[in-house]
């Protein structure tokens, strides 16, 4: 960055803090700033609207909403990691997560029978052994802990490929009750065994809403089941049920003429609502991301 430009750029993000704080008044580089304000709202919408058709739509918020996510995801990992390394070896173990997670310590024998399904029909037991799985599959070089960058595997195993066979199985393990490999809609809309007896958020949408997403995206080739492919696509949209009502939220505040989708009028008339959303990683994305 040249120094005019990083000038240039200081001075942009004072104005625009100034914006937020006060009403502008006059001044005589008003204009100025104005003009490159809109240039970087335009540039952002830009960013956004990747099927260029100069509306941001509810696929591309989404998509966004997603994309931003993993960075500042990136960006807590090494936060997280800090506050795992116990003992500052600049690695994570296992007993560290599970001390961290269940305030509790494992021996071998226990980490063993557990994994292999003997654990005792409590919450913490089923937890732990669902950690220790996720704990394993994110240590890809297999040296028994987790590097920092292995560590994003472990927090946000739904982001990466690298986790889908394992989150793919466990959601077997959760619904396939008649053990064929795959999810009937039966199975999809009963009470999943024991994740779903401990968390509510696992229980599948036992509604109409639940049969709808199953009989549309869900069960793209129509025969009545998910198979592992299909099954990906459901932890995935577990996952972005949050971005969906951030996604639903920005619409609410800025779409003002209920056509469902964003126009650059509405991001101009609301470009604060849109800066600060978690959707545009509160303003990461005006200034420089993507
Ligand atoms: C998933 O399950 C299959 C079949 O049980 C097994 O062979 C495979 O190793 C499992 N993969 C992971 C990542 O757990
Ligand atoms: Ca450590
Ligand atoms: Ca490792």
């Amino acid at each position: 960055m040249t120094p005019r430009w990083f000038l240039l750029n200081s001075c942009l993000i004072l104005f625009t803090y100034t914006l937020v704080a006060h009403k502008p008044g006059r001044s005589s580089n008003m204009q100025a700033h104005l003009q490159e304000h809109k240039m970087l709202l335009n540039r952002l919408f830009k960013k956004i609207d990747t099927n260029n058709d100069n509306f941001l739509d509810k696929a591309e918020l989404l998509r966004v909403a997603n994309h931003m996510d993993t960075l500042q995801l990136q960006d807590n990992v090494e936060h997280e990691f800090d506050s795992l390394d116990h003992n500052m070896d600049d690695l994570i173990s296992i007993d560290e997560c599970i001390h961290n997670h269940f305030d509790r310590k494992l021996t071998e024998e226990d980490a063993e029978r557990i994994l292999n399904g003997k654990y005792t029909k409590s919450e913490t037991e089923f937890w732990i052994q669902r950690t220790i799985g996720k704990f394993r599959q994110a240590d890809q070089d297999k040296d028994g802990y987790l590097s920092h960058n292995e560590l994003k595997y472990y927090l946000h195993p739904e982001a990466y490929i690298e986790m889908k066979e394992l989150l793919i199985n466990e959601t077997l393990q959760d619904h396939d009750k008649n053990a064929n490999g795959l999810i009937e809609i039966e199975e999809f809309n009963s009470r999943g065994p024991e994740s779903s007896l401990f968390d509510e958020s696992v229980r599948p949408p036992n509604s109409a809403d639940g049969i709808d997403m199953f009989n549309g995206p869900l069960d793209k080739d129509g025969d009545g089941t998910l198979d592992r492919e299909e099954i990906w696509k459901w932890i995935s949209m577990l996952e972005s049920k949050y971005h969906l009502q951030e996604v639903e939220h920005m619409l609410s505040q800025v779409d003002d003429n209920r056509d469902g989708k964003i126009s650059f009028e509405e991001v101009k008339k609301h470009d604060y609502k849109i800066m600060d959303s978690p959707i545009t990683g509160h303003g990461r994305l005006y200034k420089d991301e993507l």
